[in-house]
């Protein structure tokens, strides 16, 4: 049985690097044992405030959030904190050289319903300013609380799987995510569909089409509604995510946030061997203008991303 820490060392990071990861796994381990006794503490309800996106806060987005920070304050090589529940960046005093980007608690919409949400975190060097591109990134991972709590992460190479265990220890469960090159399973928000452009509209019509349209097979559909639990999908057994520009969202730039929900999933998407494009570059290539700037997202499986690019490039 390997384990997270024993698997860390084994890699060819800086160790200082490899302490991030041990931070965030800390961090979501505590968040998942709040989340199992959540319903029963009566903490699933909303905090009663908004945060930066203008979103009703959950309570436990605010305590997940909270955990996040006091173990980031725990560890010195970490300076800054950059969260979806904070209006602007956290800066520790006399910290070392890593930024971690953050939404706490992703799908927090989800929780009194039981369904899987999770942590997703990037990692950068600090030293080089709050608005770098996803391709800068040092390392990426989420946290998917579900049945089991499986903790996600890259250094770029390769991507691994590790399981919470009844210990409290993550042990290895799958070394290298390999996100098949061909799918015929896609995610998105349908209900949107008379706001999407003719590229989005266009690609999904041949899905729906099937085996009778120039796909030449049948399709299946799967939209959770979070957006780590739709990617730890793909990223166990392929498909494509799309939360694309739409007439609704397209004056915000998109609906999820590109320095902690898509560069962080793009990361891991790549390093998994799938792609990633916002329609007209791939996500990891944009250059943020604001820590909450928002982005469309498409990733998952190279060829079907390859057919949303396509669709792009004909508009
Ligand atoms: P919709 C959750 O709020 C989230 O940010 C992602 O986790 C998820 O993929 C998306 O929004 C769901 O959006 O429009 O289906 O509610």
């Amino acid at each position: 049985m390997t384990t997270l820490s024993n698997w860390l060392a084994a890699q060819s990071v800086d160790a200082k690097l490899a302490s991030v990861m041990t931070t965030m796994a800390a961090a979501s381990a505590e968040i998942a044992a709040v989340l199992r006794q959540s319903a029963i503490s009566g903490q699933t309800g909303l905090a009663g405030h908004t945060n930066v996106q203008g979103e009703d806060q959950k309570a436990l987005d605010v305590i997940s959030n909270d955990i996040v920070l006091n173990h980031i304050r725990q560890n010195p090589e970490i300076s800054i904190l950059v969260s979806e529940e904070l209006d602007e960046p956290v800066h520790i005093e006399n910290q070392g050289t890593y930024l971690v980007a953050t939404d706490p608690l992703d799908g927090s919409s989800n929780l009194d319903v039981n369904v899987t949400v999770g942590t997703i975190f990037s990692i950068l060097d600090a030293r080089k300013g709050l608005l770098q591109p996803g391709s800068a990134q040092l390392g990426a991972g989420y946290a998917a609380y579900g049945p089991a709590t499986s903790f996600v992460i890259t250094f770029g190479p390769s991507a691994a799987v590790f399981t919470l265990n009844d210990d409290g220890v993550f042990v290895l469960t799958t070394e290298k995510l390999a996100v098949p090159k061909a799918s015929a399973e896609y995610a998105i928000n349908t209900a949107r569909e008379r706001l999407w452009d003719d590229a989005t509209k266009g690609y999904v019509a041949e899905n729906v089409a099937g085996e009778t349209g120039p796909a030449g097979k049948r399709y299946n559909m799967r939209w959770i509604g979070s957006m780590v639990a739709d990617v730890h999908r793909i990223l166990m057994r392929g498909g494509i995510f799309l939360y694309p520009l739409d007439s609704e969202n397209a004056a915000k730039g998109g609906r999820l946030r590109l320095l902690y929900e898509g560069n962080p999933m793009a990361m891991l998407v790549a390093a998994a061997g799938g792609a990633s494009t916002t329609g007209q570059q791939s996500v990891l290539d944009v250059v943020p203008t604001d820590i909450h700037q928002r982005v469309p997202v498409v990733l998952g499986s190279a060829d079907e991303v390859a057919r949303v690019v396509a669709w792009y490039a004909q508009a």
